[in-house]
C-alpha cells in the first residue's frame, strides 16, 4: 500500500501485461475483474465473500447512488466505504452510461445531461463537474470522467460529435478533481467502431496524463471481432506506463481476448446477474442450472472448486432453488460465478508471470469447448 496512487507494470507475456496498482486504501493486482456493486451492494452477495473469492476493487454507481440514498447522505454517512463496509479501493462510473441505459427522458449538451429518475421521476443535471463532485463525496478511490457512450451501430458523425464531447468533458473534469495524490480519476476512450476516431481519442486522453485510461463504447452491440480490433487500434496509443480498463466487459472468452491485447482491469454484471438467471460459469463453459438434466443429478457443478457453492450444493437442489425463484439460488449461483471470474483472474496473473499466457488462454478455452462434466 502506498500514500499515492501507483501502477507498477511487473511483467508482460506477448500482449499480456501484469502489474499492480497500489493506493491507500489497498492494491489491485492486475489483471483485475471489478465486481459491479451497482448500488452498494454486489447483488446477492456478502462482501466477505467477494473479497475471499479474490476481488481487490468493487465497483459503485454515479447514477444510481446519487438518486437513491443520494451522495450527499452517503457522505453525512461517513462514504460509501463505511456505509457498505468495504475498505479495499472502490471504483465508481461516472453516470453518463446509466443515464442513457436505465432513465427516462433526457437531454444531452455540451453543458451535461439532464435526466428523469427512474426512482421517483424527478428531474436532474449532471455536468461534468457535478459528477467528480459526486464521486468525491462517495469517496471513491478511482473516479471515472464522465463521457457520451453512443450505441453500435452509428452514423459515423455521430460517433465523431460524441467522442469529441467526451474529450472536452474529460478535460473538465481534471479540472475538477484537481490533486488527490492516494486517488485517481481515468479518462474514457470513446470513438465506437471507427479506428481513426479511437487512435484521436486515446491520443488527446493521453496528452492530458491521466492516471489511468478506460476504453468505453465498446460491448455496445458489435461483434467481439470489431471490439477486439478497436483495443488494437487503441491500446498502442495509450501509455504503457498506466492502468487500462475496458469498461462493461465482459464473457470469460471476452476477458482472456482482451487481456492478450494488453486490457488489466474488467468490470461486468454478468457473474452476477447471469447467477440470478440460473446460468453458471464453469471451468468447463456455461451451464444452465434450469435445464432438466440437472433435476436428479447429486454431484455439484465441479467437486474440484474451492468454492463452496461450486464444489458443496447438488446441482439438483441448485436447479430446484431456481426454479423455485429461491433467493438461495441467485446467492449460491452469483457465488459461483463471482469466484470462477476470480479464479480465472488468478490463472492469467499466474500464466503472465511464468511467460506462458499464450498456453494458458489456449488450455483455458479448449476446456470451455469440452463442454459440462
Ligand atoms: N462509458 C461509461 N461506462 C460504461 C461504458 C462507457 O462507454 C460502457 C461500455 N461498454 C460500460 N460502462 N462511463
Amino acid at each position: 500500500m502506498t500514500e499515492n496512487f501507483q501502477f507498477t507494470l511487473k511483467k508482460t507475456d506477448g500482449g499480456a501485461r501484469l502489474g499492480e496498482v497500489s493506493m491507500p486504501r489497498g492494491a489491485i493486482r492486475t489483471p483485475a475483474f471489478m465486481p459491479v456493486g451497482t448500488v452498494g451492494t454486489v447483488k446477492a452477495m456478502y462482501l466477505d465473500q467477494v473479497r475471499e473469492g479474490g476481488a481487490d476493487i468493487i465497483l459503485g454507481n454515479t447514477y444510481h447512488l446519487m438518486l437513491r440514498p443520494t451522495a450527499e447522505r452517503v457522505a453525512r454517512l461517513g462514504g460509501l466505504h463505511k456505509l457498505i463496509r468495504w475498505d479495499g479501493p472502490i471504483l465508481t462510473d461516472s453516470g453518463g452510461f446509466q443515464v442513457m441505459s436505465l432513465s427516462g427522458l433526457r437531454k444531452l449538451d455540451e453543458q451535461g445531461v439532464t435526466f428523469k429518475s427512474h426512482v421517483d421521476g424527478s428531474l436532474h443535471h449532471m455536468s461534468p463537474e457535478r459528477s467528480i463532485e459526486i464521486q468525491g463525496l462517495l469517496d471513491s478511490d478511482i473516479q471515472m470522467q464522465l463521457d457520451e457512450c453512443v450505441a453500435l451501430p452509428a452514423e459515423p458523425r455521430e460517433i465523431e460529435r460524441a467522442m469529441e464531447m467526451s474529450l472536452r468533458w474529460a478535460e473538465r473534469c481534471k479540472v475538477a478533481f484537481g490533486n488527490q495524490p492516494g486517488k485517481a480519476m481515468f479518462g474514457i476512450v470513446q470513438g465506437g467502431d471507427i479506428p481513426a476516431l479511437r487512435v484521436r481519442s486515446a491520443a488527446a486522453l493521453a496528452d492530458l496524463d491521466l492516471k489511468g485510461y478506460a476504453v468505453g463504447g465498446l460491448a455496445v452491440g458489435e461483434p467481439q471481432a470489431v471490439m477486439l480490433k478497436m483495443l488494437e487500434e487503441t491500446l498502442p496509443v495509450l501509455p504503457t506506463a498506466k492502468p487500462r480498463y475496458l469498461m462493461g466487459v465482459g464473457t470469460p472468452e471476452d476477458i482472456l481476448r482482451s487481456v492478450a491485447r494488453g486490457i488489466d482491469m474488467f468490470d461486468c454484471v454478468m457473474p452476477t446477474r447471469s447467477g440470478r438467471h440460473g446460468l453458471a460459469f464453469t471451468r468447463r463453459g456455461k451451464v444452465n442450472i434450469r435445464n432438466a438434466r440437472h433435476a436428479e443429478d447429486m454431484r455439484p457443478l465441479d467437486e474440484q472448486s474451492n468454492c463452496p457453492a461450486t464444489r458443496d450444493y447438488s446441482r439438483a437442489y441448485l436447479h430446484h432453488l431456481v426454479r423455485s425463484n429461491e433467493a438461495l439460488g441467485g446467492m449460491l449461483l452469483s457465488w459461483n460465478n463471482l469466484s470462477y471470474y476470480q479464479e480465472l483472474m488468478q490463472g492469467i496473473r499466474k500464466a503472465i508471470a511464468e511467460g506462458r499466457f499464450a498456453d494458458f488462454m489456449a488450455e483455458t478455452e479448449a476446456e470451455w469447448a469440452r463442454g459440462d462434466l
